[in-house]
């Protein structure tokens, strides 16, 4: 199965993120995690996405905070799928990374999921590299069976509560 490479601006970005790690690793999906800033190493980021598909990457998550450039620039060398994770770093809330990182010119998509919604960029990962993988397609369906239940015994539990 093809690996999904999770890049984000800065160290300062991980405690958004690792809940979509965990994910991945729920999943059984080999995961490379970088730090790569579109703006202060832009020859590693260029070098990381023209090499991605050869180095064995399927999808490329890019989560950043600010003026959040790096989906953008990874989707400029590459025609890997990317997803775009704006994160809530900063005054404006992650309305700015939301803004820079879904509103990309015709041709050059990226993928954008909530403010630091980083469950959804690694369930979204996982789907698109499960259409040519049936076992995690069948852990997909178990995960989304989990959540179901989850929120049924929720439901329960208040009802239970309230009466
Ligand atoms: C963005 O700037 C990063 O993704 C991060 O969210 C934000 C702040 O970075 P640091 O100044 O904490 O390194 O590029």
């Amino acid at each position: 199965m093809r690996k999904v490479a999770f890049l984000m601006g800065s160290a300062s970005d991980f405690p958004r993120v690792e809940k979509g790690i965990a994910v991945l690793r729920e999943l059984e999906i080999d995961c490379d995690v970088r730090v790569l800033s579109a703006h202060r190493v832009p020859q590693e980021v260029s070098g990381f996405s023209l090499n991605a598909e050869s180095a064995g990457f399927g999808v490329i998550i890019c989560a950043a905070g600010l003026a959040a450039h790096l989906a953008g620039a990874v989707a400029a060398h590459t025609i890997l799928p990317v997803i775009g994770l704006p994160l809530s770093a900063g005054s404006l809330q992650g309305l700015d990374a939301l803004l820079s990182t879904v509103q990309m010119p015709p041709g050059i998509p990226v993928a954008t999921v909530g403010i630091d919604a980083a469950v959804n960029a690694a369930v979204l990962a996982a789907q698109i590299l499960a259409l040519k993988d049936k076992d995690l397609n069948a852990r997909i369906i178990e995960f989304r069976r989990k959540n179901t239940a989850q929120v049924i015994l929720a439901d329960k539990e208040i009802r239970e509560g309230c009466r």
